[in-house]
């Protein structure tokens, strides 16, 4: 059932819609949800294909208990917030700490550098830092990452609530996890050079022509993370890695101008940036 509609332009981009269960888009709501899951929102991608419009559109449950003050329920501004992100294409995230997880923090509203990265590759242009944050992303195992907080889905990506741990700070466990586990390395007999070079063809839209020389880089960082942590070589990359789920930046082609102007061959594994990288990646 629709309850209220926000009043739109024929032409407008954005409608933001309240609405329970079947409400027409194939995507219904599922008032409490089950198994330890439940949708407060979803929105559809800028480039959904739809008749009616529903591209950009916003659709909010309205069985939930909506705050804005982070009481009982589901918290409006972070549920906003993040819906704003996929309207303005952003894919989730796989890092916990971004506002494009799928289930939301609610002690932060804060963007996340993976976020702002995100947004940055998408409106301004792809860069290096980016680059290492996403590869981050994908290759820190999301369990060390789990927050103590409460947290809520906000959409639909089914993902179990998980409040399992009482832990050590979260950089000591990142350190000793990327100590301890299979950190990618390139080498002549595994395929993850070759793995990575697909993914940034796949996820981060690498035009054909620099995915080559980029695969240098990604392995550069590999081998400077097993320099760092002293970490043991991974032969089994692929099965611990593999990768699940879709962490994507979109980008359009001319956004690479800065990438097709880099020295290549200066960028070596930075301890000091990587460092800092690690510290992003543990508050
Ligand atoms: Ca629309
Ligand atoms: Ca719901
Ligand atoms: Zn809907
Ligand atoms: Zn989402």
């Amino acid at each position: 059932m629709v309850k209220s509609k926000a009043t739109s332009e024929e032409d407008a981009d954005i409608t933001i819609l309240w609405a329970e269960g079947d409400h027409g888009d194939t995507h219904k709501f599922d008032g409490p949800g089950k198994n330890g899951s439940n949708i407060l929102a979803h929105t559809f991608y800028p480039n959904f294909p739809s008749k009616t419009n529903l591209n950009g559109d916003i659709h909010f449950d309205d069985y939930e208990n909506w705050n804005v003050d982070n009481s009982e329920g589901a918290s409006f501004p972070h549920v906003l917030v993040h819906e704003i992100g996929h309207t303005l294409g952003l894919g989730h995230s796989k890092k916990q700490q971004a506002i494009m997880y799928p289930i939301y923090r609610k002690d932060s509203l804060d963007l996340d550098l993976d976020d702002k990265c995100a947004i940055n590759w998408s409106y301004v242009g792809a860069s290096d830092l980016c680059l290492y944050i996403w590869l981050l992303s994908e290759v820190v195992p999301k369990k060390i990452a789990v927050e103590k907080e409460t947290t809520y889905l906000v959409d639909d990506n089914r993902i179990p609530f998980d409040n399992d741990i009482d832990q050590p700070s979260r950089e000591t466990l990142i350190k000793a996890k990327l100590r301890n586990t299979a950190i990618p390395l390139c080498k002549k007999e595994n395929k993850v050079r070759q793995h990575f070079e697909t993914m940034l063809e796949k996820r981060l839209n690498f035009p054909r022509d620099i995915v080559t020389d980029y695969g240098d880089v990604v392995c550069r960082f590999f081998e400077g993370l097993h320099r760092e942590f002293k970490n043991p070589v991974a032969g089994n990359f692929h099965d611990t890695f593999r990768m699940n789920g879709v962490h994507n930046y979109f980008q359009d082609s001319d956004r690479f101008q800065y990438l097709r102007a880099a020295n290549l061959a200066d960028q070596e594994f930075d301890a000091a940036f990587f460092q800092w990288i690690i510290s992003e990646f543990s508050k």
